[in-house]
């Protein structure tokens, strides 16, 4: 039987390019984002492959993740995989001058949204006494920088709540995977510079940037890895990124 994976953050970027790997592997699809217009269209293009089911949701709104999962039918209810993924920087500055509007959707959609999508899928993975939960951190989890503190903040909650998964699910047959990226080539700065194109641009100018396959890719690694072995923390840089901050540019 074809495994079952949750996709959060399907619509774009790294989730988007997963969702490909996975319909190419023959993982059947379950696809969130708050895009109802490009769940439609993922739907259309991987359902000729597998099975697909979308939610629209906003991982900030607890209620409408439980009503959703628990409406999910039967057949939908094995889910193999959680790739908990949804989640974006708002904004850049300092602790003095920063957006609260900016901190508040960063804590409540990068660390209490991947807490309630978790809290609503694990009781279904401990039913079926497996599972998988990948968790997208960001090398901006384990180095914190001037001007996003409350961003690394938020990646930094999700290394700690990937540790605490691993500690509380691994005897109860549920893997905890922890992907921590560097500069990924997505939408992630036009959200994060609210659609400011120049700007976002320059983030990937003079070196080459990460692609969202190459994180994908790694994802797909880790769930295709055998029963005794959990690949437990990746941190995926680009080529020319040595550190958070640090990208050595032609
Ligand atoms: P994108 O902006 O391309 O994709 C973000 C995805 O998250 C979209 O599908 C968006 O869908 C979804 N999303 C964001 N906020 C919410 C929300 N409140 N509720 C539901 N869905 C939401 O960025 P990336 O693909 O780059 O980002 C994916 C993950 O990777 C994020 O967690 C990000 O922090 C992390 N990351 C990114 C890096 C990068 O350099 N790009 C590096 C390291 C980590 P929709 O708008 O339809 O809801
Ligand atoms: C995104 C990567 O370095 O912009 O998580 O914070 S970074």
């Amino acid at each position: 039987m074809a495994r079952i994976a949750f996709i959060t953050g399907a619509t774009s970027g790294i989730g988007q390019a997963t969702a490909t790997l996975f319909a190419q592997a023959g993982i059947d699809l379950i696809l969130c984002g708050r895009r109802q217009d490009r769940l439609d269209a993922l739907n259309q293009s991987f359902s000729n492959t597998v099975k697909v089911l979308t939610l629209c949701f906003d991982v900030r709104d607890r209620e409408a993740i439980n009503a959703q999962v628990s409406a999910l039918p039967s057949e939908w209810k094995n889910i193999d995989i959680l790739v908990n993924n949804a989640g974006n920087a708002h904004g850049l500055g300092t602790l003095a001058d920063g957006d609260t509007d900016d901190w508040d959707q960063m804590l409540d959609g990068n660390v209490k949204g991947l807490l309630y999508v978790s809290k609503a899928i694990i009781p279904l993975m401990l039913e079926n006494k497996q599972g998988h939960i990948v968790n997208i951190s960001s090398i901006a989890g384990k180095e914190t920088y001037v001007n996003g503190v409350v961003y690394c903040a938020s990646k930094s909650a999700v290394e700690t709540i990937s540790q605490g998964m691993r500690l509380e699910l691994t005897q109860k047959g549920i893997k905890i995977t922890n992907i921590a990226p560097g500069a990924v080539e997505t939408e992630f700065s036009m959200v994060r510079f609210k659609g400011d194109a120049d700007r976002a641009g320059q983030v990937y100018q003079g070196f080459e940037p990460l692609q969202p396959e190459d994180i994908a890719d790694a994802i797909l690694y880790a769930v295709n890895a055998p029963k005794h072995v959990t690949i437990a923390d990746l941190t995926i840089l680009a080529g020319a990124q040595s550190a958070a901050t640090t990208i050595h540019r032609s």
